[in-house]
């Protein structure tokens, strides 16, 4: 099984972003804790970040036919990007939606989730650990699956 996690706009800027909301591990923190639950979960998989919507859905494209599931945190543009979804949909890969933040919990306008409408599950507010828990998913080794 091959996934790939796609973080979108400002996630690499985790570790001097709102710590208090992101905390202070920085972005190649998250890098080698994915790579470490790609191990752990005995998957192969990459983990490619970009902060420009196009080049998102350029990457949701090339993802067909080469990954089997995919874990995106799309950042802001969750809540904003129907040309992500669309991209979801139109490659139908099993996908995982991942927030660092519990979302639910800030602002009226980050309750709503464009990328939701695609994602077989939502993780929110667990931090690095939601996308351990989306590879896992990913597997079928979930137990809520
Ligand atoms: C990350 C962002 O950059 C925000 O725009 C989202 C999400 C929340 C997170 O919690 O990981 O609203």
């Amino acid at each position: 099984m091959n996934i790939l996690v796609i973080n979108g706009p400002n996630l690499n800027m985790l570790g001097i972003r709102e710590p208090d909301i992101y905390g202070r591990k920085t972005y190649r923190d998250l890098e080698d804790f994915v790579r470490t639950a790609f191990a752990e979960a005995g998957v192969s998989g990459d983990i490619w970040q970009s902060n420009h919507e196009g080049a998102i859905v350029d990457k949701i494209q090339e993802a067909y036919g080469v990954y089997d599931g995919i874990v995106i945190n799309p950042g802001a543009y969750t809540h904003t990007s129907v040309a992500i979804l669309d991209a979801l949909k139109a490659v139908a890969i099993p996908t995982v939606e991942v927030h660092l933040s519990d979302v639910d919990a800030r602002e009226e306008f980050r309750r709503i989730s464009y990328v939701s409408l695609a994602a077989k599950k939502t993780i929110k507010g667990k931090g690095f650990e939601g996308y351990r828990e989306g590879i896992r998913y990913l597997t079928g080794k979930d137990a809520d699956r």
